[in-house]
């Protein structure tokens, strides 16, 4: 993984041997130990092949193999941007197995391997018994091998040198360190497993910083970070105290569970927010929101279902013990078809605003607002009473409307702040005998022509029953989206609408309190608003008529 600035990880590690004292290094198996190292403020990840071993609960004694020692790395890197140094135990073979290695992890973006002069399987450096050296001579093959198949000239070879591990002395210590340095590697790690600094102090004097020294001090912590420094050690790995952390408070857990259960763990162990913070995902909803325009999780739908139309009397008898909303439509409800519609589009916040026989109304998963005035204040006020719901993006649809998957989706595509769908075949289809909620354009559609621009943006110039359909050029078909700006602007006119024509005329209203919601977007356009048309002319019906119903039964 490249890090911001453009820098690989390899030139970042570069740039600390140049720039830093002493590079503290913190071994890790996952990403998540990687961010917590990061988290920590060190500076390199060490991806430890003692902890990939654990985490697979078999001995670090080359029983992985090198490709899940590599994915192990690949991992890490990618949770961190800090640099990689790969521990990769005696290079998994030969010095053939180590070129194809080098490729491998530097591809991957790893910024260091380390390679250790013991014979392939290695066994861990602290656990007695066999610790076999490889001759010199085929350590430095391996070097040469390294050095010669990476690709850039940053990424760094490190050879260890196990001479003191297998108890071979200081004197051959510091002999293969010069041949492996001769033959090129970038630095050296030399290992002790003394349970005092002695032999490394020894060691590091003795090398006179002939090239940067590494160490891992997990037998001999007495030795200070000072006392590094002042010997001029390069880097010091901490190379397993995460891991054997996380052991303990795992352990000490699962105990306190078997016994007691999980009440009373809160505030011992990490909460879920901490857990998602390490994982990215308030980031990952970060990018979604800038990024996944298609994402309508955010999106909530206000259907409004409070009303009964009187002067339909072709509906009376079926509407006497359920309102509209209800209205079995081939064994499903026309709200239930209108929900499954706006889920199918990934609006599931939906909210419906009930009023004639309110208790009828029930739908799995939708939130119902009662308007207790449905019968005396009309639909504005309705929308009003769902005024808490009325937040970020909303879609705004009456109830008779029954719209498809496509109609929807197209919908919340739009970006603007306020969205009406109209439909320009209102002329060609049979009269109906209601009044129309008539649009005046901006720019009128091309008669005879079917645009395929669906980029290009008209705006609505008037709308209401009032409009003569020569005039008119669409039908507001009763959806509405509204961006979080949009939905804001609308209720401050209507609350202030709501003070200022209390008993007046408001549009082709009476009063505030009978007003559509045609007559807000009216007030709304006199007041400067652009308000957005999405021109359909299909995937849309009604259901205002005995007829309607009958069509819709037939159709759906
Ligand atoms: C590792 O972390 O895998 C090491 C260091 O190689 S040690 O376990 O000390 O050998
Ligand atoms: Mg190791």
């Amino acid at each position: 993984m490249e890090v911001k600035t453009g820098e690989t990880k390899a030139e970042k590690l570069r740039k600390l041997f140049a720039e830093k004292d002493l590079i503290r290094v913190v071994g890790a198996h996952d990403g998540l130990g990687a961010k917590l190292i990061e988290r920590n403020g060190f500076d390199a990840v060490w991806a430890s092949g003692f902890e990939i071993a654990t985490s697979h609960a078999v001995p670090d004694a080359n029983i992985l193999t090198m490709t899940q020692h590599l994915d192990a790395a690949e991992v890490i890197n990618d949770a961190t941007s800090l640099p990689v140094i790969a521990d990769c135990d005696t290079g998994y073979g030969n010095s053939n197995n180590v070129i194809h290695m080098v490729k491998r992890y530097e591809a991957a973006g790893i910024a260091a391997v380390c390679i250790e002069d013991k014979k392939f399987p290695k066994v861990n450096s602290f656990i007695d018994g066999r610790q076999e050296l490889a001759p010199v001579h085929e350590f430095v093959g391996k070097i040469m091998a390294a050095k010669n198949a990476q690709q850039s000239r940053s990424f760094m070879v490190i050879a260890r040198v196990e001479a003191l591990i297998a108890g071979w002395g200081e004197e051959e210590a510091l002999k293969r360190a010069e041949a492996y340095v001769t033959a090129g590697a970038d630095a050296i790690l030399i290992h002790s497993k003394a349970k005092t600094p002695d032999e490394i102090i020894s060691f590091v004097e003795k090398w006179h910083r002939r090239a940067p020294v590494i160490i891992i001090p997990t037998k001999y912590p007495a030795l200070t970070e000072d006392k590094m420094k002042q010997l001029g050690v390069k880097v010091v790995i901490y190379a397993n105290q995460g891991i054997r952390a996380a052991i303990k408070a795992m352990d000490s857990t699962l105990a306190q569970i078997h016994k007691h259960g999980i009440a009373g763990l809160d505030g011992k162990i990490a909460t879920m927010e901490e857990v998602f913070e390490l994982q990215g995902m308030y980031r990952m909803k970060e990018d979604e929101k800038k990024f996944l325009h298609t994402a309508s999780h955010d999106v909530r739908a206000v259907i409004l279902a409070a009303g009964y139309n009187k002067n339909e009397s072709s509906l009376v008898s079926l509407l006497r013990d359920a309102p509209l909303a209800m209205l079995d439509i081939n064994g499903k409800s026309l709200l239930e078809r209108n929900v499954a519609t706006l889920r199918s589009v990934g609006v599931s916040d939906i909210y419906v605003v009930a009023g004639y026989q309110e208790d009828k109304i029930r739908v799995d998963g939708i939130k119902k607002i009662v308007n207790r005035d449905y019968a005396s204040k009309h639909i504005l006020h309705s929308l009003m009473t769902a005024e808490e719901a009325l937040k970020g993006k909303v879609i705004v649809s009456y109830v008779d409307i029954l719209f498809d998957h496509n109609l929807a989706d197209r919908l919340l595509k739009c970006d603007d702040d306020i969205v009406l769908v109209v439909d320009s075949s209102f002329k060609k289809t049979k009269m109906r005998n209601k009044k129309l909620d008539l649009v005046a354009a901006e720019t009128h559609p091309a008669d005879g022509f079917r645009s395929l621009d669906t980029k290009k943006k008209n705006h609505l110039k008037r709308v209401g029953k009032g409009i003569s359909e020569k005039e008119a050029d669409f039908e507001y078909i009763g959806v509405s989206l509204f961006s979080a700006k949009g939905i804001k602007l609308f209720k401050d006119t209507c609350r202030a609408a709501m003070e200022q024509y209390r008993s007046k005329r408001f549009h082709e209203a009476a009063d505030i309190e009978r007003a559509s919601f045609t007559d807000l977007i009216q007030e709304l356009v006199e007041q400067g608003a652009k308000i957005n048309l999405l021109e359909v002319t299909s995937g849309w019906m009604e259901i205002q008529t005995f007829e309607d119903y009958k069509r819709a039964s037939k159709v759906v």
